[in-house]
């Protein structure tokens, strides 16, 4: 083969040129060069230090944040497998890994909005259920005092509830729940009034959600009859067999009909997943949604406005290889870009995260 021509050659060299961050994207290169200033943790030290949500600043100041990221360990009314308190710890570890530019949209989502990891809710008596629930409204309705937009990570999915309620103050939302299960039995289970399988019933008697404008996808197996609520109540539900059958774009399709253009939360339950690409999870099951159909729909959120999401049942003792934490961690990104863009459009104006 003959060798390169010299203007070949000196074009490949100039495009090479640069460091490990030039890029010919202007907003992203703003982004990085302020990044780098303030001494931003993105980039370095991926396997030591301070490890937060998406390394962003830490803080608990209300009035400097826009989109917190919570760690709630609720573990009180984990019905099957332990340890979903550890969720929020395996979560941040990932999500060092992840951001900060969305890889197709372009969208950084600190430098629409300041984000910050805010810790964990403290939960002085984890083991008393009235005291949790009671703990995290309180947290919540700080977040709703100070117009932030919160995105969780559980603990088990009872969290919702509390967290619904503080958000909302009692102002119905909308509400789009990705969940193996329907999570509106009737009743008490296992000897709790507040349990993991009643979570959205409460939420909408509480009017924190208004089942006219929920859709709940996915919904299978054990338990499929014990959710007769939500149909009841109006809500729609695209249990896993219809989603074979309309597709993923059907779904996406029912999502925009049914939540339309008002604010709405959004729910995950890990369970909602194929357990094949989401293992760690409290209750697993199979027949579920695939990582890439979760994609799009998550994209699908685009645009809408979403005040708040969850992540609930990540159980990092049976993730031994953190492909769950992953999942999360990653799928969590594309919350945190739709929830900024969302925070931005709300409030018409941008605030920037720092560093220092
Ligand atoms: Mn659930």
């Amino acid at each position: 083969m003959p060798k390169f021509s010299k203007e070949k050659r000196e074009r490949l060299r100039a495009l090479a040129e640069g460091d490990f961050l030039t890029t010919k994207d202007p907003n992203i290169a703003a982004f990085l060069s302020r990044a780098v200033a303030e001494k931003a943790p993105l980039f370095e030290d991926a396997f030591g230090g301070q490890v937060t949500c998406y390394n962003a600043p830490s803080s608990r100041n209300l009035d400097e944040i826009d989109v917190a990221l919570v760690g709630v360990p609720f573990e009180v009314t984990a019905p099957v497998r332990a340890g979903a308190r550890f969720g929020p710890r395996s979560f941040r570890e990932w999500a060092a890994y992840r951001g900060p530019v969305h890889d197709t949209w372009k969208t950084i989502p600190f430098e629409l909005c300041s984000v910050a990891d805010y810790g964990d809710v403290g939960l002085p008596s984890p083991h008393d259920v009235e005291d949790v629930t009671e703990t995290v409204t309180e947290v919540f309705a700080g977040f709703r005092k100070h117009g932030i937009a919160p995105f969780s990570i559980g603990g088990v999915h009872t969290m919702s509830y509390p967290i619904l309620k503080g958000l909302t103050g009692g102002e119905p939302v909308g509400l789009v729940h990705i969940d193996d299960h329907g999570d509106t039995a009737r009743g008490v289970f296992q000897g709790g009034e507040i349990n993991d399988c009643c979570v959205f019933l409460k939420a909408v008697l509480d009017e924190a959600i208004d089942p006219e404008r929920t859709v709940q996808i996915g919904l299978r197996g054990a338990l499929s009859n014990v959710w007769e609520f939500s149909e009841d109540s109006g809500m729609r539900v695209i249990r896993m067999h219809e989603v074979y059958d309309i597709g993923v774009e059907g779904v996406i399709e029912e999502i925009h009909r049914v939540v339309g253009d008002g604010p709405f939360y959004f729910s995950i339950d890990t369970d909602g997943i194929d357990a094949a690409y989401l293992p760690g999870t409290q209750f697993p099951e199979p027949f579920g949604l695939t990582s890439r159909e979760m994609l799009k729909i998550v994209r699908c959120l685009r645009g809408m406005d979403m005040i708040g999401a969850d992540i609930a049942e990540l159980c990092p003792p049976y993730d031994p290889h953190g492909i769950s934490a992953n999942f999360c961690a990653a799928f969590g990104f594309e919350i945190l870009c739709v929830l900024a863009e969302a925070h931005v459009a709300r409030h018409g104006q941008r605030r920037k995260t720092h560093w220092n």
